[in-house]
């Protein structure tokens, strides 16, 4: 066994399942392993690396930063996080942002958010605000979130968990009308759903569900952490039905493909629910952070990286159609967020991808049945021809095998 695989299997805990392969180096689209393999990635590492690995005027605004000032705490002003959060709520249209490092921070940020305003603003009585989440949701790990989640395993042997959290369809706006009380606070939802296998929701159901909660007074919370920052084809997959939240989470590629970085953003009404000393973090907002995020959403800006997801994404999708095999059961997506759902009598997403990896292509399953194709979006239409041609040539072998 290499090496590496068993140092890490050795002192690392048993968390992940990865493919066999080390990484050793990243630049653009491509990364190579400890033995010189080269392969594309089209991963991005759940698309936290959406301007591809290492780019250059990020590593730049890294090594500048790094080499002025890096981490101070929010005990003091810097000449950073002002920029950075000016600029996120600009693109945004949100008045204010909080700044975390995870996205799984961020979510939390939000939710004590919704709660604190449901209690102050709403007039909800203490102890009792709700929030409704869609069945199939991922907002991340931490107890409050798992308590959310309709997976199973993610829940499995954490609990107990806290109380004013529950689950609708995905994609039904009615669900939502009929679930919400007095008592809530917020929906919380992906405009398109990751993990649970790329799942696109209608047209204008996002919008349907902002009428519910303006009706209702509730706030809608668009969790953009995976689809936002041009990742659909859009800035924010929100805009694909014309919806300003009244809450936004970012995270994964805020951070450039090279820190954890996330931030609740909404408008000010709701922000001001914080007073000092109410939520904070010991990295939130640093200015090696801000630094490297303010760049990576004028990266985002300058290099047009939306537009090019829009326009590679039909692009892909139309070339994965055109795929005659009978493994494939379903392709959908937006942008360069697709996903390919594979027959399971037939072959499991795992063993595509495993297939995949030997043909220098890294991706990842989703749910047993889903091959994840979401690759960094400085991807270009020729790199994107060769992953499908290997593609294909995995399912044929699949179907012969
Ligand atoms: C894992 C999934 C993707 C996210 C959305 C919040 C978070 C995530 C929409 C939390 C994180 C990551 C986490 C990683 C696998 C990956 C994932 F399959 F789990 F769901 F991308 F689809 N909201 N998603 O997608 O952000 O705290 O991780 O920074 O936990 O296995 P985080």
């Amino acid at each position: 066994m290499d090496p590496f695989i068993e140092l890490e299997n050795e002192y690392c805990a048993r968390n992940y399942l990865p493919l066999p392969v080390v990484l050793v180096r990243g630049e653009g689209v491509y990364v190579w392993d400890n033995d010189g393999k080269r392969y594309l990635d089209m991963m991005s590492a759940y698309s936290a690396v959406s301007h591809g690995h290492g780019h250059p005027r990020l590593v730049a605004a890294l090594k500048e930063q790094a080499s002025q000032l890096t981490i101070v705490s929010r005990a003091f002003y810097t000449d950073k996080l002002g920029a950075f959060l000016k600029k996120a709520c600009e693109l945004t249209g949100q008045d204010m942002a909080l700044p975390m490092n995870t996205g799984a921070e961020a979510v939390e940020t939000a939710i004590k958010a919704a709660r604190k305003w449901a209690y102050t603003v709403k007039g909800v009585e203490d102890d009792q605000a709700e929030i409704i989440t869609c069945e199939g949701n991922f907002h991340g790990r931490t107890l409050a979130i798992v308590g959310m989640s309709s997976e199973v395993q993610y829940k499995d042997g954490f609990g107990p968990f806290p109380p004013g959290l529950k689950s609708i369809p995905y994609g039904d706006a009615a669900a939502l009308e009929a679930a919400i009380t007095p008592n809530t606070a917020a929906f919380l939802v992906e405009p398109i759903q990751g993990e649970a296998g790329i799942n696109v929701p209608p047209a204008g159901y996002l919008k349907r569900c902002a009428e519910i909660c303006r009706k209702h007074n509730v706030l809608l919370i668009c969790d953009e952490i995976q689809t936002g920052l041009g990742r659909t084809g859009k800035l924010l997959a929100s805009q694909h039905d014309g919806v300003k939240p009244d809450g936004l989470i970012l995270g994964k590629a805020l951070g450039g493909g090279m820190l954890a970085v996330s931030a609740f953003l909404s408008r000010r009404e709701v922000m001001a629910v914080f007073t000092p000393g109410d939520h904070g973090s010991t990295f939130g907002g640093n200015p090696l952070s801000s630094a490297v995020a303010l760049e990576a959403l004028n990266v985002l800006e300058d290099e047009g990286l939306a537009a090019r997801s829009a326009q590679l994404g039909r692009y892909l999708l139309e070339q994965l159609q055109s795929i005659d095999s009978p493994l494939i059961t379903d392709i959908r997506g937006k942008g360069l967020f697709v996903g390919v759902e594979i027959a399971s009598n037939k072959a499991t997403a795992r063993s595509v991808c495993e297939a995949l990896m030997g043909r220098g292509v890294l991706s990842k399953e989703t749910h047993e049945t889903v091959v994840r194709l979401a690759p960094p979006l400085v991807v270009t239409k020729e790199q994107l021809d060769w992953v499908v041609a290997q593609l294909a040539d995995v399912l044929a072998e699949s179907v012969v095998a």
